[in-house]
């Protein structure tokens, strides 16, 4: 059993050496922003199930629930501010880019607070919380609006029914998101995961595919998590004390 110490020692070295890091993050790592995670005891989803609201099922069942949810969501996390775990991976981009390596976020948060704390090369897998777009895909029309939207918003371009702007269960990841996954899974040596549970897919394979291609995995999530087998080092704590260590 390694030694704390020892273990900080070589995920530093990791990250000082690294030519090309890879990072998926998700709601664990905005957890200590005050917002809500989906799984944990004060999980979004503990009162409400993921299957009633983030489906199209369920929106086209009752739109009007779905936004109230959304709508929810969005008054709940507009004021909330990137903490220490945002801004340690804001630093590790930066010191990775000055010296010419290679860097992807890959996030499964819709919150926005990755780009809000000054990350640039963020890949958001499951979408915009921020955004709203028409729900009909053959009109296209879309906006990012933080403000209060109405409790059943319009497309102002075919006044049909607005969504927000995630990806449901059930609904593909953006193709041009996936294509630069596959570029960091396929070029990274090393994939950070930090605040995610593991359980949603394609996300929770990308660890795997990155340690397959000989990549070292790094896990920081407070509990172990299925993700925990793939890491070559895995640190069990919150992100906003662990993630700031480690940069
Ligand atoms: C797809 C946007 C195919 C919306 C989200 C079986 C049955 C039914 C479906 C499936 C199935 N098996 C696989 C599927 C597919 C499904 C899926 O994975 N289901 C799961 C539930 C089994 N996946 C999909 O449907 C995906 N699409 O597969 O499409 C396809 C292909 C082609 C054509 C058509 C279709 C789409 C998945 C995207 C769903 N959208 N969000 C919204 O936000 O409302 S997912 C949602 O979960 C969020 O994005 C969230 O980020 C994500 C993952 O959750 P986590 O981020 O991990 O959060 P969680 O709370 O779970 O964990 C937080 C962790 O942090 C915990 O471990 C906790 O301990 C830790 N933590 C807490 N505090 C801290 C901390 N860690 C560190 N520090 C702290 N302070
Ligand atoms: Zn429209």
């Amino acid at each position: 059993m390694r030694l704390p110490g020892e273990k900080v020692e070589e995920a530093r070295r990791l990250l000082e050496e690294t030519r090309f890091a890879g990072v998926l993050t998700g709601a664990g790592v905005s957890a200590e922003s005050g917002v809500p995670t989906f799984r944990g005891k004060d999980g979004l989803w503990k009162q409400f199930r993921a299957e009633e609201l983030a489906t199209p099922e369920a929106f086209a069942r009752d739109p009007g629930l779905v936004w109230e949810w959304y709508r929810w969501r969005r008054n709940l996390i507009r004021e909330k501010e990137p903490n220490p775990a945002h801004r340690a991976l804001v630093e590790l981009e930066k010191r990775i880019l000055e010296r010419g390596g290679e860097f992807g976020l890959i996030t499964q948060n819709v919150d926005g607070l990755h780009e809000k704390a000054g990350s640039r090369r963020v890949i958001p897998i499951h979408g915009n919380i921020w955004e709203v777009r028409c729900a009909d895909p053959a009109c296209g029309w879309k906006k990012v609006d933080r403000g209060e939207l109405d409790p059943l918003p319009r497309c102002p371009e075919c006044g049909g029914l607005a969504r927000p702007g995630v990806v449901w269960f059930g609904e593909a990841l953006p193709e041009e998101a996936l294509v630069e996954v596959e570029r960091i899974l396929r070029g990274c040596d090393l994939f950070l995961v930090a605040g995610t549970s593991g359980v949603v897919q394609p996300a929770a394979s990308f660890a795997w595919a990155a340690r397959r291609r000989g990549a070292k995995v790094i896990e920081v999530n407070l509990v172990p998590t299925p993700l925990t087998q793939a890491a070559h080092l895995a640190f069990h704590g919150p992100a906003g004390e662990i993630l700031p260590r480690l940069v």
